[in-house]
């Protein structure tokens, strides 16, 4: 990829066989998203139509329907590329050109897919693979394999082609020499996303394999870290608590084990134990880090104890960084086995100090008999009641000490 529109990247114009369609606009737009929020793609719309409606090599980026130059018969949608060369021996792209079938009964979302159309945005998410470089898979069903059932929609991005993406916007990130400068990741539509996966031993069932969201309601709708110990003033809210959350945590990203935070999110749990932006959408949004470079990723929570990552890993990632394996902690005993063999974090650090001990017990006592059905850092079962469950989750964990990582 290479630096076409001396923003960082490329820009399509739509032709006036599109610009006229908003459903089909919004559809490319929402693609257009998934690939910044899921791999940085630097790829925007210009708000100039164009009447060219055919695929050449014109210094025109286009989007446009089939109705000039007709696709061969069954294919969907074609993207055609043009290269040059850097002066280290690659190829980049100069140009793009995008055309879609007129021969079928789209449908434009962002609705289920009826059984008898081809979903538009899919289609889109698809050719954008191959706007930024990828071929086609011969997995069905994956993102990248060269056709798509009626009725069926893929609209996300797997982590064959993700991974794929990475690889090659990382590459282009560098200086490669490619006239017009290097291709800029785009981190200001979605930030660079960590995803990550962690249980919490309180709210664990290891019969589902999920978490329970019996908090649900009480979640307050601004993140809960903005006091002692935390301290962390972040303004993160949601207006819809997306489904299954399960409660808030707390993401820190380090460039060093023990250095201080580079940055913190807060953000929502779900209860298979993903991360979530505050809009529902998967992975903790960060944006003061540095795209394709290794972090440390420390996750915190009101009243289990805190673990962080034992190697850095690179941002965005494609597959989640996984809590739920000892093996990918730092130092020893710092999850809780599960009896279905999955870890979580410890429940019962009540004061969340990365220690626990009898202090936090002092911390449950003097909640047991509130009133039920609140959101207090005792209820390290998260069932909304201060109980002696709660103190039945401590008890065999009093004594378990966090690394001095992540210790208040
Ligand atoms: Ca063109
Ligand atoms: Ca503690
Ligand atoms: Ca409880
Ligand atoms: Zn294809």
């Amino acid at each position: 990829m290479g630096n076409d529109n001396t923003a960082g990247g490329y820009s399509f114009r739509y032709s006036t066989t599109i610009s006229s369609n908003t459903a089909a606009k919004n559809a490319i737009q929402r693609a257009l998203q998934t690939w910044r929020c899921a791999a940085l793609i630097n790829m925007i719309t210009a708000a100039t139509p164009t009447e060219t409606t055919c695929a050449a090599n014109d210094n025109i980026n286009i989007l446009s329907f089939d109705n000039n130059c007709t696709l061969p018969v069954g294919t969907l949608g074609q993207t055609t590329r043009w290269y040059s060369s850097c002066t280290n021996g690659d190829k980049y792209i100069i140009e793009i050109d995008m055309l879609f079938s007129t021969a079928v009964t789209w449908n434009y979302g962002p609705g289920a897919t009826p059984a008898a159309n081809k979903d538009f945005e899919s289609i889109v998410v698809h050719e954008l693979g191959h706007a930024n470089g990828q071929g086609h898979v011969l997995d069905y069903g994956k993102l990248m394999y060269p056709s798509l059932v009626s009725g069926v929609d893929i609209r996300q991005i797997d982590d064959d082609a993700l991974t794929c993406a990475h690889i090659a916007l990382a590459h282009s990130a560098q200086n490669n020499g490619c006239t017009g400068g290097s291709y800029q990741p785009n981190t200001s539509a979605c930030g660079i996303r960590a995803r990550i996966k962690v249980f919490l031993q309180g709210p664990y069932n290891t019969t589902t394999g999920l978490m329970s969201t019996t908090l649900g309601s009480v979640i307050p709708t601004a993140q809960p870290f903005n006091r002692v110990p935390w301290l962390y003033t972040g303004t993160e809210t949601f207006s819809a608590l997306p489904t299954n959350t399960t409660d808030w945590v707390l993401v820190e990203a380090r460039s060093t084990l023990n250095g201080a935070p580079i940055e913190r999110r807060a953000a929502l749990l779900r209860n298979d134990g993903t991360l979530l932006a505050t809009d529902g959408a998967i992975g903790v949004p960060f944006t003061d880090l540095n795209p394709y470079m290794p972090y440390y990723i420390a996750i915190r929570h009101r009243n289990h104890l805190a673990a962080i990552s034992k190697n850095a890993i690179t941002l965005p990632n494609a597959a989640a960084l996984d809590f739920t394996q000892a093996a990918n902690i730092h130092g020893s005993n710092q999850v809780a086995l599960m009896s279905n063999g999955k870890y979580a974090l410890y429940s019962g650090d009540f004061i969340a100090n990365g220690i626990i001990n009898i202090s936090d017990y002092n911390l449950y006592a003097t909640q047991i008999g509130s009133a039920p059905n609140q959101y207090l850092d005792g209820d390290c079962n998260l069932d909304r009641n201060i109980t002696i469950a709660d103190f039945n989750q401590y008890r065999p964990n009093a004594a378990v000490i966090g690394v001095n990582e992540i210790r208040y």
